[in-house]
């Protein structure tokens, strides 16, 4: 929950309501997160973006977004994958709004 919220809130609330925004936002965001540049987000580089917004993760709870991220399955979030969570996780936080129920308890 509270990771959701963070990363709703640095996609930035402005760009929830329209995808090629979010999508260019994501792609940023993928950018700052990726700090080897190799082109993709492993699970060290997601904590330490979380933790740079202020949100400290625990192991499993990386463990859980790596998990839900990871489509392929090689354990690394690449941009297509990390756009597609953006999407997903806007999508659910919206759905949140409207309705509190057990829903919001993901993560
Ligand atoms: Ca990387
Ligand atoms: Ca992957």
């Amino acid at each position: 929950m509270k990771a959701r919220q963070t990363f709703v809130n640095n996609i930035g609330m402005g760009n929830l309501e329209d995808m090629e925004k979010m999508e260019t936002r994501a792609r940023e965001m993928f950018k700052e997160m990726d700090t080897d540049a190799n082109g993709a987000i492993d699970p060290a580089e997601l904590k330490a973006a979380f933790s740079k917004m202020g949100c400290r993760l625990s192991k499993s709870e990386v463990a859980r977004m790596m998990e839900e991220a990871d489509e392929d399955g090689d354990m690394l979030i690449d941009v297509d994958e990390f756009i597609e969570l953006c999407a997903v996780e806007v999508n659910r936080f919206k759905a949140c709004q409207g309705a509190q129920t057990q829903m919001c308890t993901v993560l």
